[in-house]
């Protein structure tokens, strides 16, 4: 490689290409171009979600230009709506012809560069947020610190006292974190279903916790009052909120625009990277339209690369790179993957006589059960939403378990895709938890386990916080650099070891805080 051909492309250099290539999204016939130049940046970071918008944050206030290339929709930039759970649209899904929510998938689609995808294995379904901002544009918004002996035992080389007194603080402060006024939730029709969940979990029993959220609380409460335009109280959430919730791109990713260091090029999905003579990486990249279809072929040079692409898309550039140009990998990228012990279940013929769970519902959980002192049945499990504009009598859960047994993410060089080797046997223990709490819940309250939402009343299959396959301190130092290499980091879920018996936005963020300090401070990005 000839680096002297390196054109050095300034951050205006870079916004107008944007301005150009953005241009082209709505062209009915996109003309592919072939880039001809490489197109450099000191640092660049693939992926807007957790790990990339910390890890921007605090390198562009130290004074570091930082390009971010992002595969989804500036949903911002494009002053597009989204779209709410009674009317799928555009929003909706990831380039599908139907929708892919967890159940009752009736609507069809026109593909279109959603903000929420659906990866499907053999076994399990994850999903994933598309966007500037990541998960954060399509998650409920569930800010939940881990329990500290949990939180030990998960990463026992780490500082607990440091990040319980210092880092989930910080990561509370600057994501927004607030939590429900009791009264207001007390008197909220929008809020029916968390009071029977509570009640009935207290009379199975159970203990319950209030969940902090980042989604404004106030401005919830204007909503009710309708001063405001609605959003949680509108069925938004899973395919992006309109108003309301403090998703990073009104957080960590404003504030590091507001540098003036950071530049984000949204539809640019990084398909592969090499590893260069020097040291330094080259990215091949497909510039996309709403449509998906390719605008332009784009290649650019870095000296350093951070991977924050979510754990399965962190996993799938490593190994496909690996596979396609034996990109070096260390022999512990891909284990120690999880499903933060997700397994999601329900109950039919919830009080059925006295208007169920309510006709209107919230999109915000703020109300959990919490059942993990039990030694023989561990679990926290989020009171959910099902906001579907009728009083369906139905309680949504969604529990999460410790994962004893972790799963392995490898590259299938024949189906050219990745495989995650995870079965029935990595959810027994889920399932019997699962099952505990639904007969203790009916024994107590009456209901039957729900069929109606899935097969046999378990989804098993269903994955909203994939973590691991990129462990801190084991595939990578401690810090996040990965093993045999000397310029690329990975900050993002991959570093959690697969569990964390909390809603796991938090914790990356937390992690990503230490990790990035302590990489400035050994100058890795000097
Ligand atoms: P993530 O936020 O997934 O960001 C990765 C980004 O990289 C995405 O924007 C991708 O589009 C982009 N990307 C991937 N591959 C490429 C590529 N090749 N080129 C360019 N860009 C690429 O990563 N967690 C909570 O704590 N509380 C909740 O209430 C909660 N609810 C959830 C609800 C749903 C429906 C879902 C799907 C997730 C939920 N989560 C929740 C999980 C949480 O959003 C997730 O753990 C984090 O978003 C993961 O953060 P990362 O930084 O790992």
């Amino acid at each position: 490689m000839d680096r002297k051909k390196f054109i050095t492309t300034s951050a205006l250099g870079i916004s107008s290409l944007y301005f150009l290539s953005t241009h082209l999204l709505f062209a009915s016939q996109p003309k592919i171009k072939k880039q001809r130049k490489t197109l450099e940046s000191p640092i660049i970071i693939i992926g807007s979600g957790y790990g990339g918008a910390v890890a921007a944050l605090r390198l562009c206030e130290a004074g570091k230009k930082v390009l971010m290339l992002e595969m989804g929709l500036n949903w911002e930039k494009s002053g597009l709506p989204f779209s709410n759970l009674l009317k799928p649209g555009k929003s909706a899904a990831w380039l599908k012809k139907k929708t892919i929510a967890p159940f009752m998938n009736l609507f069809s689609l026109t593909p279109f560069t959603g903000a929420l995808d659906r990866l499907d294995f053999e076994h399990i379904n994850v999903w994933v947020g598309r966007g500037v901002g990541g998960g954060s544009i399509v998650n409920g918004g569930m800010a939940v610190t881990p329990k500290e002996s949990y939180f030990k035992e998960v990463f026992p080389q780490l500082d607990a006292d440091k990040f319980y007194q210092f880092y989930f603080p910080l990561a509370r402060k600057e994501l927004k974190v607030n939590v429900i006024d009791e009264q207001f939730l007390n008197d909220c029709p929008y809020y029916k279903f968390t009071r029977v969940g509570e009640e009935e979990a207290h009379k199975a029993g159970f203990k319950t916790i209030r969940v902090p959220n980042v989604y404004d609380f106030k401005y919830m409460e204007k909503e009710f009052k309708n001063e405001v335009p609605r959003s949680a109280l509108n069925t938004e959430v899973i395919y992006g909120n309109n108003y309301g919730k403090n998703s990073l791109d009104k957080t960590y990713l404003k504030k590091a625009l507001d540098t003036g260091n950071l530049e984000i090029l949204d539809l640019h999905c990084v398909d592969s990277i090499e590893l260069n003579e020097d040291k330094s990486y080259t990215l091949q990249v497909r510039h996309i339209n709403t449509s998906g279809d390719l605008v332009a072929e784009k290649v650019f040079h870095c000296k350093k690369l951070i991977l924050s692409a979510g754990t399965i898309g962190t996993l799938e550039l490593l190994m496909k790179s690996n596979f396609r140009n034996q990109f070096p990998l260390g022999k512990n990228v891909g284990e120690n993957w999880g499903n933060n012990g997700n397994f999601m279940t329900g109950r039919n013929w919830v009080r059925p006589l006295s208007g169920g769970t309510g006709v209107q519902q919230s999109t915000i959980p703020v109300g959990g059960v919490d059942n993990w002192d039990d030694r023989e049945h561990p679990f926290f499990t989020e009171i959910a939403p099902l906001p579907m504009g009728m009083d369906v009598a139905t309680a949504l859960y969604l529990l999460i378990n410790r994962v004893d047994k972790k799963g392995k993410v490898s590259y299938d060089p024949i189906a050219k895709k990745l495989a995650i080797d995870w079965n029935e046997s990595h959810t027994e223990k889920m399932r019997a938890n699962a099952d505990y709490f639904i007969k203790k819940m009916n024994k107590a309250n009456g209901g039957t386990r729900s069929h109606f939402l899935f097969k046999n009343g378990f989804g098993p299959n269903i994955c909203y916080h994939p973590l691991g396959g990129c462990v801190l301190g084991e595939a990578t130092n401690s810090y996040g650099k990965l093993n045999d290499h000397e310029n690329l980091f990975v900050l993002d879920g991959s570093l959690i070891p697969g569990t964390i018996g909390v809603n796991p936005f938090v914790t990356i963020v937390a992690i990503t805080e230490y990790c990035i300090e302590n990489l400035i401070q050994q100058n890795e990005f000097a």
